[in-house]
């Protein structure tokens, strides 16, 4: 252990009566939820480049944190896994998530980059075998530096293209040699300021070939994990690429890829495209292309990607009623892909934010799971569309325009409209809460 959690033992589960801030009220890893234990329901995830990577700046001012491993240089790479490694043991996280650029000091060229990173990854490896900690999914930062201004895939300029296509092989290899279990594709930068300088067609078929090649490349090494595109609408561009669940599935059938890719939904991402988490979800499992999630919430009120540590049940327990119909996560966890307020100075900040974060994910995963035990929910479900099991609704599927005028006029169809239940519904759900 180094000393930057001094003081701070193992969090355990407590129950909802416990008074320490140290202990979870709600997550106990064994506890048995539908048959499976809660730890492997959730597979929570720490991401490393929001805890330990990210010196707490926003656009009004830099950095307000000031940890010890901050630097440019392999020892200081080696403190900062050293440090988040305890933070992952304290919490009793399984995975842990990253990008090259969280983990390793940028080189002078792309050698000596890829130097840096092996060297990390060979550290995390040691690690990995004496804690068991695994590793939920690796990428690549390509949106960080400034050669990445104009995009990775999407680049007007062939060279960075290049310099992208080599990266993620690295981050592959990476990802690989640490038995990871998904590889997820994130487009930063994949989008466009203004049209004004953009060739859209150019730029998606840029696009197309490179996530062409991660799939190709993941097939010849013998990567069993999944790949996965992170949709998101805007920010840091003003449109990308990727903006959401229903335009990622277009994409990947525009280019054959939908049985070889899916996707990685975030909380705070479904909500700038205008979503619900919730809708996200049901849309990629019903697709599906239901891959993974990040779990944080954003604030409803500034517009932008705030990244929170999730707190909201209620808004929980209807993601997770949409990750339990799905059959839960295959390769897929919960990562926490959140970060602390730049005001929460404290190691112990760090420690309770996800403590606080596993809480709230593990009672609304009982709560999801409790409704569906219950059944009263899918059952009001299903009654609403039995007509379609009927023979009308049979038979509708397979007729055309001019047959139904027909039927409609012969049998004298005249619907009767009936409650869709809304609030009672409601009410049902918050019983479960
Ligand atoms: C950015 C975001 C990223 C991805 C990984 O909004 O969510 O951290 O999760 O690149
Ligand atoms: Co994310």
């Amino acid at each position: 252990m180094t000393d930057f959690f001094k003081g701070i033992a193992p969090v355990t589960f407590e129950g909802a009566h416990s008074d320490s801030e140290f202990a979870f009220r709600h997550y106990d890893p064994d506890e048995m939820v539908m048959g499976k234990a809660m730890k492997d329901h959730l597979r929570f995830a720490c991401a490393y480049w929001h805890s330990f990577a990210w010196p707490g700046g926003d656009p009004f001012g830099g950095q307000t944190f000031e940890r010890p491993w901050f630097g440019d240089t392999m020892d200081l790479a080696r403190m900062k896994a050293d440090v988040a490694f305890d933070m992952f043991q304290i919490l009793g996280v399984p995975y842990f998530c990253f990008h090259d650029a969280d983990v390793r000091p940028e080189g002078a060229d792309f050698a000596e980059s890829t130097r840096n990173l092996e060297a990390i990854v060979d550290y995390f490896g040691e690690k990995m075998d004496a804690t068991g900690l695994k590793l939920l999914w690796g990428t690549a930062n390509l949106f960080s530096h400034r050669r990445f201004m104009a995009g990775a895939a999407t680049n007007p300029d062939p060279e960075v293209f290049a310099f992208s296509a080599a990266t993620i092989k690295t981050c592959m290899d990476a990802t690989h040699k640490l038995n990871g279990e998904n590889y997820v594709l994130w487009g930063g930068r994949e989008g466009y300021e203004t049209l004004l300088n953009t060739d859209m067609g150019r730029e998606r078929a840029q696009a197309g070939r490179m996530l062409q090649m991660v799939v190709d490349y993941k097939h010849k090494i013998g990567f069993d994990g999944a790949i996965l595109i992170e949709p998101k609408p805007q920010e840091p561009t003003k449109h990308q690429y990727d903006y959401d669940v229903a335009t990622v599935y277009g994409f990947l059938k525009d280019f054959g890829l939908e049985d070889e890719v899916k996707v990685n939904i975030e909380q705070g991402h479904a909500i700038l495209a205008g979503h619900s988490f919730e809708h996200e979800l049901a849309l990629a499992r019903e697709l599906g292309i239901f891959g993974s999630i990040d779990m944080n919430r954003n604030d409803y009120q500034s517009g932008w990607d705030t990244d929170q540590f999730p707190n909201n049940v209620p808004e929980m327990t209807l993601a997770y009623l949409e990750v339990l119909k799905a059959g839960g996560f295959a390769t897929g966890g919960t990562n926490f892909d959140a970060k602390l307020r730049r005001q929460s100075l404290d190691p112990e900040d760090l420690i309770l934010a996800h403590v606080g974060g596993m809480d709230a994910c593990a009672a609304g995963l009982k709560a999801a799971a409790a409704i569906l035990e219950n059944g009263a929910l899918e059952e009001a479900r299903e009654a609403r569309y039995a007509g379609w099991n009927g023979d009308l609704g049979q038979s509708l599927m397979q007729s055309g325009l001019a047959e139904i005028e027909a039927m409609v006029r012969s049998e004298n169809i005249n619907p009767d409209p009936r409650s869709g239940r809304q609030e009672r519904l409601e009410n049902l759900i918050n019983r479960f809460l």
